[in-house]
């Protein structure tokens, strides 16, 4: 193990938080804690901001919650004067929205753009961190948050002769910032996860051939996207209240919708049937809360799966595509469900291929072509919707070390390990904002964001105002919390499907559900609670308490 970089405090820069990443997590920290006075350095390593918003620029990229839940809710003057066009706001849209952001709240000039963090490491002596970034810079810091999100690692597959294929090669999580204009070429697409599902239908406008390598089947609702009216705005800013207490507290994903009062086997067929249909009419995320148990029994998932089947059988053409479309492997919703628009229909296009890699793998790729089953695929250009190295990734590339020198990925090589998906033991003063062990990833990302930022500020302040100068998750007390995220996980279907929840998707990663499913609303009390309680599971320590402890 090398030596911790030494802190340099007396000659580096000096901040009271250092912030990694400047996408909405770490925008609205940097506003928080300015507003507490504490100095920050956020440092990100796009040259703009926005996170995924800024890398996730692939044909067809939009979110699929709400534009109007999908926003931030902490200044009223923000959300009632900011016009959401669209039903689901597309990518451009919302980076138009990140920039706004920064610049009404005059966010930049704490911004170090074009800049990695590449190691933080804790001095136990001077209870600093000292942060290195790739402009070779050192600086210290009280605190570290990582903002560094949930899904910003790009993952290229492991796929033998990647590196030969001549064509151009596109991950939809790391697009080029100029336009890619794929007229009149034979376009490969693998992946077909939420950005595989989002981009294929655009794709296909306009590729002269399509194909479409395809590992599993995913379902996928249609998300009936629409101009948003003035009336259903209005809606929106005069119910923001209601809305959004609702979201935080009530939801268990963190979204306004109805709650479900039954479950699916409550209901007799027809019922049952016209349930799903009025949702799938309406379309969105929500489908999955038409009955209370779809994640929980597999008997009433089967139901809600079965229903998406049919439809897949009733918009794919070709019976042999329809059935290999259609997911079998695990229950719905288990794998993150898809938004889609026109994705099933795109298969009855004339110049889109289906390829079964599930039945036979990619063996390898050429200067020209993806071989398949002994077939090969010709193509001009090929986009990689192979997702993301999620939750884990974009915190395990920075060299982080706590207390002894050990680092971060050393001890979460086994899995992630948080006590509330805030800290991990051993590495005090540092934060993680929608880290592994939290909602985070289950819910409306921008109401757990908000959430974490609030607590954390509430909690910087404290150990201000009471003269405390470390804090850490104690051992105990993260132990009980990461079994809890792990029960509460196997008392539903979650665990039953290779999904990058589990990080499945990452050959060789640990084999555990990362966030925690127990809901939004009862985590936020449980957070609430832990702190009106001082903080109980977090050593907290002070120069006065180490002045004692020296002293008796
Ligand atoms: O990534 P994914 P994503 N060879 O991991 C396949 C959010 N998001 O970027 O299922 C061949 O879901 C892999 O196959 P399999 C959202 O939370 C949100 O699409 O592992 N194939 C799968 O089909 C989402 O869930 C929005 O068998 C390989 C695909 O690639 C998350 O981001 C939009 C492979 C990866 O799917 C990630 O979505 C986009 C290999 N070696 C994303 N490796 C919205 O808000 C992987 N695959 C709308």
């Amino acid at each position: 193990m090398s030596a911790s970089p030494s802190v340099t405090a007396k000659t580096a820069e000096a901040y009271d938080v250092v912030v990694v990443g400047a996408g909405f997590a770490g925008m609205y920290m940097l506003h928080r804690l300015r507003g507490q006075g504490m100095t920050a350095r956020v440092f990100e390593q796009g040259s703009g901001v926005g996170g995924t918003w800024y890398w996730n620029r692939y044909p067809g990229a939009r979110c699929d919650v709400e534009s109007m839940q999908y926003s931030y809710s902490f200044s009223e003057e923000l959300q009632q004067e900011w016009d959401w066009s669209e039903r689901y706001a597309p990518q451009p849209e919302i980076l138009k929205y990140a920039n706004h952001v920064a610049d009404r709240f005059n966010l930049r000039s704490d911004i170090q753009f074009d800049t990695r963090v590449e190691t933080a490491a804790f001095d136990e002596a001077t209870s600093l961190w000292s942060v290195t970034t790739s402009d070779g810079k050192t600086v210290s810091a009280k605190f570290v948050v990582l903002a560094t999100g949930c899904l910003s690692n790009a993952r290229k597959p492991d796929i033998k002769g990647l590196d030969r294929f001549e064509g151009k090669v596109y991950h939809t999580g790391h697009w080029p910032h100029e336009e890619v204009d794929f007229t009149g070429l034979r376009v490969g697409v693998i992946g077909t996860g939420s950005s595989g599902i989002q981009s294929v239908p655009v794709i296909a406008e306009q590729a002269s051939h399509l194909t479409v390598f395809q590992r599993t089947a995913q379902f996928s609702i249609p998300a009936r996207n629409a101009g948003l009216t003035d009336e259903e705005r209005n809606w929106f800013r005069t119910n923001y209240p209601e809305v959004r207490r609702f979201a935080r507290e009530e939801a268990k994903n963190g979204i306004y919708t109805e709650v479900p009062d039954r479950g699916a086997l409550d209901d007799g067929d027809n019922e049952r049937r016209d349930r799903y249909e009025a949702r799938w009419q309406r379309g969105g995320l929500t489908f999955m809360s038409v009955y209370n148990n779809l994640a929980l029994d597999k008997a009433a998932n089967d139901t809600a799966a079965n229903f998406v089947r049919g439809k897949i059988a009733e918009i794919v053409k070709d019976s042999d595509t329809a059935k290999r479309l259609t997911p079998a492997s695990y229950p719905i919703g288990t794998k993150r469900i898809c938004i889609d628009t026109d994705y099933f229909a795109t298969f009855n296009r004339p110049n889109v291929t289906l390829v079964d890699i599930k039945a036979h793998p990619i063996e390898e790729i050429t200067q020209t072509a993806v071989r398949s089953g002994g077939e090969e695929y010709e193509l001009d250009a090929l986009v990689l919707a192979t997702g993301f190295d999620a939750m884990t990734g974009s915190v395990a590339r920075i060299d982080i070390r706590g207390r002894d020198g050990r680092t971060l990925n050393d001890k979460w090589s086994a899995g992630p390990r948080t006590y509330l998906g805030l800290m991990s033991a051993g590495f005090p003063n540092l934060f993680v904002i929608t880290g592994p062990g939290s909602p985070s990833v289950l819910s409306n990302m921008i109401v757990s964001i908000e959430q974490h930022v609030d607590w954390i500020t509430d909690c910087l302040s404290y150990m201000r105002d009471n003269g405390l100068d470390t804090m850490e998750a104690a051992t105990d007390a993260e132990d009980k919390w990461v079994a809890h995220v792990n029960e509460v996980a196997y008392t539903t279907l979650f665990p039953q499907a290779d999904s990058w929840y589990m990080g499945a998707n990452v050959p060789g990663k640990p084999r555990i559900f990362m966030p925690y499913i127990g809901g939004v609303g009862p985590y936020r009390q449980i957070c609430n609670d832990v702190a009106a309680r001082g903080y109980e599971g977090f050593v907290m320590e002070g120069a006065k308490a180490a002045r004692k402890s020296v002293a008796s």
